[in-house]
């Protein structure tokens, strides 16, 4: 449904209304994924929240239920387990079942090495999760979406997707592949409602670096020292705009950086000013 409302008395703006639509988040339990949740509660959205920590989507179901009323299912999900996405997409009973919106947002970055010095471990880790989860997921929702004619899948994406920096080759290898499923979706959905959009972040202050640094926090600090990153709300309202578009329009990418970062490696650290 799309609805209008006037502004400053001449220009129309034409929205997506988000009330009672269904969104299928990955990584809800944390960051950008969580933030997500909130503003599509606040948006009236019904909300499936995956991720493999389920107490913190259990205490995140409940937060959002009294704050907004928001009706959600909390799943555990890894997604690089591929019969455990597709059991969990076809357990969604009635109206669940009928995903909207998919926000592929679980993901991660581990270590920070030259590419042939990377840990196996690491390797795998990225690789399993960014593209490999990614595309798990996408492949048991997007059917559906088709059958319909109707949904929309949000990617977050990277800077990292477009540049690549010093000991981040592998990270930003499946950020890349990212970005190419991200536009071959789109082909592939040639001709049908459903939409495809990427929203890429440079810097976001969440426990993204905590994880690459396997816990060490002063590791993990050093990463948003001295500059004013940006939060995961700045990324969540990005998406639900691309969301909240009419929809006849299709947001392919957005490339989002806080003002003190103008390049992968080019960030201003003479102080935090917020
Ligand atoms: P966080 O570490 O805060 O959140 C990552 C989320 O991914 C967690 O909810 C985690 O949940 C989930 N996750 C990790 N592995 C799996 C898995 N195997 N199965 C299911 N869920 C998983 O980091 P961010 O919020 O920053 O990261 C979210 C996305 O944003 C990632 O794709 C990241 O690459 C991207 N990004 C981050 C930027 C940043 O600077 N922070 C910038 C640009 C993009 P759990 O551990 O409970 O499973
Ligand atoms: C995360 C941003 O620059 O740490 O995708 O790789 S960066």
């Amino acid at each position: 449904m799309t609805v209008s409302f006037a502004c400053a008395t001449y220009v129309q703006f034409a929205v997506s209304n988000l009330e009672n639509r269904i969104v299928f988040i990955t990584g809800a339990s944390s960051g950008i994924g969580k933030s997500c949740a909130v503003a599509f509660a606040r948006a009236g959205a019904r909300l499936i929240l995956t991720a493999r920590r389920a107490e913190r989507l259990q205490t995140l179901a409940r937060e959002l239920e009294s704050k907004y009323q928001t009706e959600s299912l909390s799943v555990s999900l890894d997604v690089t387990d591929r019969d455990a996405v597709l059991d969990v997409v076809r357990s969604l009973k009635d109206e669940w079942g009928r995903i909207d919106l998919l926000i592929n947002n679980a993901g991660k970055a581990l270590g920070l090495d030259k590419s042939y010095e990377t840990r196996p471990e690491h390797l795998e880790g990225m690789l399993e999760t960014n593209v490999k989860g990614l595309i798990h997921v996408t492949s048991a929702i997007v059917p559906g979406m088709v059958e319909r004619n109707s949904g929309h899948i949000v990617n977050i994406g990277s800077t990292a997707g477009r540049w690549v920096y010093p000991g981040g080759t592998v990270y930003c290898a499946t950020k890349h592949a990212v970005r190419a499923l991200n536009e071959g979706l789109k082909m592939d959905l040639h001709g049908t409602r459903v939409r495809v959009s990427s929203v890429d972040p440079g810097l976001v202050e969440t426990e993204f670096s905590l994880v690459r640094f396997d816990g060490d926090e002063e590791r993990a600090d050093k990463v948003y020292a001295n500059t004013n990153p940006l939060v995961p709300d700045d990324v969540a309202e990005a998406v639900l705009w691309c969301a909240a578009r009419p929809a006849h329009v299709n947001i392919s990418e957005i490339l989002m950086m806080a003002v003190d970062q103008s390049h992968a490696t080019l960030v201003n650290r003479s102080g935090r000013s917020q």
